[in-house]
């Protein structure tokens, strides 16, 4: 059981706690765990039947949290969800998987109509009963048939971040059991998707009925789908299903190709396979009978006259042609990264404090961060002037005593429903660096938040528009904008544009390809909330090399002084 799978239970119990309409305390107190059992890095399951660890030790897991969990991971099943389930209408947890709805609809939905399944749903939908209903608007009942249409066809696809945790808990699993020359998680996983639908392993080594073997044990495992000499597919207890396939040495390279796709691109190199009179699969490239390549991936790109081409760009997107040319761009990498541009602490949101995020962004070897809260039109979390000035000055104090690394004033500025930016002028200006974000009215219409957004990359002390998009990965769809608008606009004033490298990651591959296309100068950023989501960096790079971006594209790849002066605000005779 990884730490997804506990994440979701403990949220499915809190979403039954609101249906239940129970004390709002005790909701939080689950979805707080849940977050921060998401958040772990090391596997909770192992540390608990490693033995003596202490659940509590965890931020916002009590003693009766901790029993829960500690019951999931030793009988399967946790006890409050399995109260709850038994107390609401079963078919309720089905429902709230759908897009659009919260617990709140569902306990509308519910208590209003009587709706306790998917088909319920399907027959007040279709006799207009919800419209009628508050809190359903033509946008969301539109959401809600299309998922009632999807439902049960396709199973959720994954988000990277999680999948990274199956895929190296496997990995690291199959490696234990020893015999294993070499091992990769390819498919989509190796691409840097968002989402992965299904993970594919390939391994080699010299006896692959034993790896298969062990493969087919592996505790988390449900389901064993199918498993022969040279291939398995099993389904994990979080609903992931994984192909493993082993392969000689002399073909690991060709498997690994193969298995990586895309598929449009393998159907491209084989047409130029064929082209040469040449034949390519998970094998190998072969003339006649023999064997040409196989061994490494490279060796079969060579085969093929192509340059090796990074995983992250195999969508048929072009990149074939580059590798033909061999003028493929040289991918931006973590360790182009000189710092990070977003993250907060626990005088916002954040739950870690300044100086131990400092301490976090000094051990992975950045040389500028900037603490980015925000602003005061986030309620609870937000900081007003007097506050933000009040930690600039602790900064300027932090800044004193520090050798490598600089702490950048700044603030993640609320762009208000107005247009508006939710500080005044001579507090922005007094920043360093300002990222300018859109947490309100992300319903309005498209024409009124691009020009919200327009506002903002013509404000003189706004250097950056961050996770520019609003959308969340499985989670909620960008707003309305015309982005091209919107990145030519940052193009011409010198504004960046962040990608987001939490679970918004936003923008996305595709939009920062667009932006980058239209002269776009982008920064990369985490976002974290605490100092291990400082690691989310990876995220950013994926969607930054699936967009071909190189470190010249990334405003943070280059020295302190440099970045400061590519900023907007020093056109404008700001720092
Ligand atoms: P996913 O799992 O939906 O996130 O996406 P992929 O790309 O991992 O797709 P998957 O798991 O169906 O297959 C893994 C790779 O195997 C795929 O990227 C290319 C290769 N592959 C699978 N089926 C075919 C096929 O019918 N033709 C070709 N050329 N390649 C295939
Ligand atoms: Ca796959
Ligand atoms: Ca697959
Ligand atoms: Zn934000």
């Amino acid at each position: 059981m990884q730490n997804p799978d506990i994440a979701r239970q403990l949220d499915d119990v809190a979403d039954l706690l609101e249906i239940s309409a129970a004390n709002p305390f005790r909701v939080r107190a689950y979805r707080n765990a849940a977050r921060t059992v998401r958040d772990q890095p090391d596997s909770i399951s192992d540390l608990v039947r490693g033995g003596d660890f202490d659940l509590t030790q965890l931020a916002g897991v009590g003693k009766g949290i901790a029993a829960e969990i500690h019951a999931l991971i030793t009988t399967g099943k946790l006890p409050q969800r399995q109260q709850l389930v038994a107390e609401v209408p079963p078919g309720l947890l089905e429902l709230l998987r759908l897009p659009g709805l919260g617990p709140r609809r569902v306990k509308l939905l519910h208590d209003m109509l009587g709706v306790r399944t998917i088909g319920d749903l399907a027959r007040v939908t279709k006799a207009g009963k919800v419209a009628a209903l508050p809190r359903f608007g033509a946008k969301i009942i539109e959401k809600i048939q299309a998922g009632i249409g999807q439902a049960g066809k396709a199973e959720r696809r994954l988000r990277l971040h999680e999948a990274e945790q199956y895929a190296a808990a496997l990995v690291e699993y199959l490696k234990a059991g020893g015999g294993i020359d070499a091992i990769a998680a390819a498919g989509s996983f190796r691409r840097r998707r968002e989402t992965i639908g299904d993970l594919d392993l390939v391994v080699t080594g010299p006896e692959p009925a034993h790896i298969l073997e062990r493969f087919a044990h592996f505790p988390d495992v449900t389901h064993v789908a199918s498993q022969g000499p040279t291939r398995a597919t099993v389904r994990l207890s979080g609903g992931l299903q994984v192909d493993l396939r082993a392969v000689e040495p002399g073909a690991y390279g060709a498997a690994l190709q193969y298995f990586t796709g895309s598929q449009a691109h393998n159907i491209e190199l084989r047409k130029i396979a064929l082209a040469k009179g040449l034949k390519l699969n998970e094998y190998g490239v072969f003339r006649g009978a023999t064997q040409i390549a196989g061994r490494t991936e490279a060796d079969v790109y060579a085969a093929l006259g192509l340059d090796w081409v990074p995983p992250e760009l195999r969508e048929a997107r072009g990149e074939i042609a580059l590798a033909q040319r061999h003028a493929l761009p040289r991918l931006v990498t973590l360790e182009d990264m000189r710092g990070d541009l977003q993250m907060h602490t626990d005088a916002s949101d954040g739950k870690d404090t300044l100086a131990e995020m400092v301490a976090a962004a000094q051990s992975l070897g950045y040389a500028y961060i900037a603490i980015t809260e925000h602003s005061p039109r986030v309620s609870m979390a937000g900081l007003d002037a007097r506050e933000l000035r009040a930690q600039w000055r602790a900064i300027n104090r932090l800044n004193k005593g520090l050798r490598n690394l600089r702490v950048l004033k700044s603030v993640e500025c609320d762009i208000l429903e107005t247009g508006r930016m939710d500080l005044s002028d001579d507090v922005l200006r007094e920043a360093d660096y300002v990222v300018a974000t859109i947490h309100y009215g992300q319903k309005q219409p498209e024409r009124q938040i691009t020009d919200r957004l327009l506002g903002a990359i013509a404000h003189p002390w706004v250097d950056a528009i961050g996770h520019p998009t609003g959308r969340i990965v499985n989670g909620r769809p960008p707003y309305a904008l015309d982005f091209d608008a919107v990145a030519r606009a940052a193009a011409a004033a010198g504004c960046l544009l962040e990608i987001n490298g939490s679970e918004r990651l936003d923008l996305s591959d595709t939009l920062a390809a667009a932006a980058k296309a239209q002269g776009v100068r982008f920064v990369l950023s985490t976002d974290a909330h605490n100092t291990r989501e400082l690691g989310f960096m990876r995220f950013a790079i994926a969607m930054a090399r699936r967009a071909g971006l190189t470190p010249g594209d990334i405003a943070n790849t280059g020295p302190l002084r440099d970045f400061l002066k590519s900023l907007k605000r020093a056109r404008h005779g700001g720092r």
